[in-house]
């Protein structure tokens, strides 16, 4: 296959202002009838290129007359016109219901339904599927009534009425011009949780979340997460919803998270429904994250729209800034911004050093899925967080008026957004974008020398960018770090804050007034993504860890102490556990602290983290010294996790910030309950499974007993299973606790599991939650045996038969073959060789293992 350029951009030919789609649905035969009005853009005499896959014409016609001088090319369909402005139209006939992809028009759980980001609007209709290409649509859909008694598509409904056959119709019609990416159509047997919002210029607008009936409890937080959305998008952004109407649907089977179609926002059911004994409080954060996400991108990404999916980072980089913010101010920003860090730290410094690494606006691609990546993403979010650091909020406000003004109704690009930010604030960005462009994980070395007798410290820091693939030499880039020092004696801080831009390969910083030694705390709040290296001793870490007044910086000098343990432990076989569990012990009894943060400060970190602090990692040292310091935090501070155990055990469930933080501590103290063998670790752990009112100290139970050799284990397992056997979303929990395991004999365990009754790749939220979480599973799945290897490779290849998009997301643990022994990098390349050579291996999965041999 031939890659698409970023250079080869070139605007479309044709223009279609708008399109009248009319669907005779039908699960196993749908007829689409589409109508086009075209105009040439500009003086050429190139014929019309529509994009499509998988259907054939049954008629074109051109101007009311059929026609027949058409061609079919790469599944499109080139049409000859002579003038300037025509209309054209198209027949063709799908099968939702055999559309294993969920990508067009599929069918899922008794509903119709569609998903069109990037491409899958050509699997609908003939159509230049790209999105600079902007219309309104006009849709009329007929179906079953009984069956399908709700028909939903964009804007608002315009008409409906019944037929004569048993068979009724809707027509809707959306007066925004939007890509064909953002066209969605629902019909189904739904029912609605109807809501209201009174928008900043006193507009009424309907919300409604469609659900199965028995689904309607559960829609209450998703709805409040959206009113409050609303809300934050009008007070933080100045951006006002602009239709009458905002729908939600929840389907079963979905590729990704959720899709921001415009008024139509279809959602993974996983991000809609809640209730407590269904839902633990990650999932209800989670809900709310998404919720918001995609109703922001009703500014970020459909207002103001993507010219090309090298763009991509534009709308959903800016977006995930968005609704991170958005999250930060619903409950702690200190403990959001740990969690941010974390999944960045566990998803996108792999990518970032990996064989699939690219910039956050990529070069080139095979398949555009491929990019909906977590350095497109959470990357791309943190490019924009230096931007709003660097600006300061007003000016990156004033930024962002002007790029949604500038840019209201196109199709804008990177560039774009950054030439706004610069107009907005005043500045010159012109270093700053190389962010864009390159890509791999700064690293930035920090030596701090004190002279406390001269009254001065100074703090060189020098910054270096790995090499990742097509880009061997990489130019200094510019990092904003947010910087302070603090006093050893005293604890006290050393003047104010600074925010430095690292803009050279290397700088000084002269400090005066240090009258004591010097405690550096560099990257302060995480204002830069990149790799601090810092020559901190481990005493100045339990310092921070006690002292430093900024909490992300307190999180990290005690992750950085525990680290630097960690792997001297795996190197030497030996390690000092005092000051960690000195640490935590401060930690956890520092009454000033809001408890979900103790409960992240006190977390260890995960095995992959400390396998990528190394030059090889070891799975098993790992595990094992990682086991070891659990083992010992849990013995040194028993009564101290004890106590974190009962605090508000016995109170009833409530959904409050201070709950939360009660019930996260919880699940982390039970875990070192487990880990320091007490008697009664397994007991205690099925006491709480059995006795808890949510689903979250329920989860803490189970998945503390799922990694125990205790009796309770199987009792709990099929407890669990049964009590849910009937919510897919809670046996997607059961399956991916097993899946995470690290005790001897999760391998076996997982394998069966793959053939258990309830098992099946068709549904992605299933797939990915057995063989996605077993693909993480760093100590399991990279068993020296290869059998981890070959048992993923087989999966990866059944379901790239169904579908190729989610069997590619699941590629990359595969491709993190030079990271291992060469026995291990050995058995991992004959697993990428033999998808590679597959026959009929899907063009998504072929990049992904391709480019990951290389
Ligand atoms: N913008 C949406 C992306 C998306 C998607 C991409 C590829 C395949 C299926 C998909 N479903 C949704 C989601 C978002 O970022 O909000
Ligand atoms: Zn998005």
């Amino acid at each position: 296959p031939t890659p698409i350029r970023r250079e080869d951009y070139r605007p479309p030919d044709w223009l279609v202002p708008a399109i009248s789609l009319d669907f005779d649905l039908d699960p196993a035969r749908t007829v689409v009838r589409a109508r086009l009005e075209v105009t040439r853009n500009g003086a050429h005499d190139r014929p019309l290129v529509l994009d499509g896959a998988g259907q054939q014409p049954l008629a074109v016609r051109v101007d009311g007359r059929e026609v027949n001088d058409w061609r079919q090319q790469d599944g499109g369909l080139v049409v000859p016109l002579a003038g300037e402005a025509h209309v054209i139209e198209t027949e063709v006939e799908i099968a939702p219901e055999t559309n294993t992809q969920l990508m067009g028009l599929y069918a899922s759980g008794g509903l119709l339904c569609t998903q069109c980001e990037a491409e899958g609007f050509r699997r609908i209709t003939f159509f230049p599927d790209r999105p600079d290409v902007l219309a309104t649509y006009t849709v009329r859909m007929t179906a079953d009534r009984e069956t399908f008694p709700v028909l939903l598509a964009n804007g608002n409904r315009t008409g409906a009425g019944l037929l004569d056959d048993g068979r009724h119709w809707a027509e809707w019609h959306d007066p925004f011009p939007k890509p064909c990416y953002l066209f969605a159509l629902v019909a189904g047997d739904l029912q609605a949780n109807v809501g209201g919002f009174t928008t900043m210029s006193g507009r009424q607008v309907e919300l409604a979340i469609w659900v199965r009936e028995a689904d309607l409890p559960k829609t209450e937080h998703a709805m409040s997460a959206l009113k409050a959305a609303m809300a934050w998008d009008e007070q933080t952004y100045g951006r006002e919803y602009d239709l009458d109407l905002f729908n939600i649907v929840a389907v079963a089977d979905f590729n990704f998270g959720a899709m921001e179609n415009k008024s139509l926002n279809i959602f993974n059911s996983r991000y809609v429904l809640a209730d407590p004994d269904t839902a633990t409080d990650a999932d209800y954060d989670a809900i709310a994250a998404v919720v918001a996400h995609e109703y922001f991108h009703n500014w970020s990404g459909n207002r103001v729209t993507c010219r090309d999916w090298f763009q991509l980072s534009l709308k959903e980089g800016f977006t995930v800034f968005r609704d991170q913010g958005f999250s930060a101010d619903q409950g702690s920003p200190a403990v959001k911004r740990i969690e941010d860090v974390r999944s960045l730290r566990a998803s996108q410094f792999p990518e970032d050093a990996g064989p699939l690494a690219h910039p956050i606006r990529p070069e080139s691609y095979l398949e555009i899925s491929n990019f909906y990546t977590a350095t497109i993403y959470n990357k791309g979010a943190e490019v924009i967080r230096m931007m709003a650091t660097i600006l300061g909020p007003r000016s990156f406000r004033a930024g962002a008026d002007h790029y949604f003004m500038r840019h209201d109704g196109e199709a804008a690009t990177c560039e774009d957004f950054v030439r706004a930010m610069e107009f907005g604030a005043g500045v010159d960005l012109s270093q700053f974008r190389l962010w864009y462009s390159q890509a791999g994980t700064p690293r930035v070395a920090a030596r701090l020398t004190a002279d406390p007798g001269g009254g001065r410290a100074t703090l060189n820091l020098a910054q270096s960018i790995p090499s990742t693939p097509g880009q061997p030499d990489k130019q200094p880039m510019v990092i904003p770090l947010r910087l302070r020092l603090f006093a050893w004696g005293s604890g006290a801080a050393i003047g104010e804050e600074q925010l430095v831009l690292l803009d050279t390969p290397e700088k000084t910083i002269v400090f005066e007034g240090v009258g004591e030694r010097p405690v550096l705390s560099i990257n302060r709040g995480f204002s830069a993504p990149v790799i601090v290296e810092a020559d901190r001793t481990a005493a100045d870490l339990a310092f921070l860890s006690r002292h430093d007044d900024d909490p992300f910086a307190r999180y990290e000098a005690m992750q950085q102490l525990m680290l630097d343990t960690l792997i001297e432990r795996v190197s030497t076989g030996e390690a000092d556990h005092g000051p960690v569990v000195a640490a935590v012990a401060d930690t956890l009894a520092d009454p000033a602290l809001d408890r979900a943060f103790v409960g992240e400060a006190v977390l260890l970190p995960s095995e992959s983290f400390i396998g990528d602090g190394m030059l090889v990692v070891d799975p098993e040292a790992i595990h094992a010294a990682r086991e070891a310091l659990r083992r010992d935090l849990g013995r040194k501070l028993e009564s101290e996790w004890r106590a974190a155990l009962a605090d508000g055990a016995d109170a009833p469930f409530a959904l409050t910030p201070e709950a939360k933080g009660r019930r996260r501590l919880r699940g982390i103290a039970l875990g070192y309950v487990a880990a320091s063998e007490a008697k009664d670790g397994g007991a205690i752990a099925f006491r709480q499974f059995e006795r808890a009112d949510n689903m979250t100290d329920r989860m803490a139970g189970l998945v503390t007993l799922v990694n125990l050799a205790a009796d309770e284990r199987e009792a709990a397992l099929d407890i669990f299973y049964n009590r849910y056997s009937d919510d897919a979303l809670v046996i997607d929990k059961w399956f991916s606790a097993q899946a995470l395991a690290t005790r001897d004999g999760t391998l076996d365990e997982v394998i069966a599991l793959a053939k258990h009754r309830d098992f099946t790749l068709a549904n992605p939220n299933r797939a990915r939650a057995l063989i996605g979480a077993f693909g993480v599973n760093q100590r399991i799945f990279h068993a020296a045996s290869g059998r981890g290897y070959a048992f993923y490779a087989d999966q990866l290849l059944a379901l790239d038969r169904l579908n190729p998009q989610t069997a590619a997301k699941l590629l990359p643990p595969l491709g993190r073959w030079r990271r291992f022994d060469e026995d291990r990098a050995a058995l991992m390349r004959d697993q990428l060789r033999r998808i590679v050579d597959t026959p009929g291996v899907s063009k998504d999965l072929f990049e992904q293992a391709s480019k990951s041999l290389e």
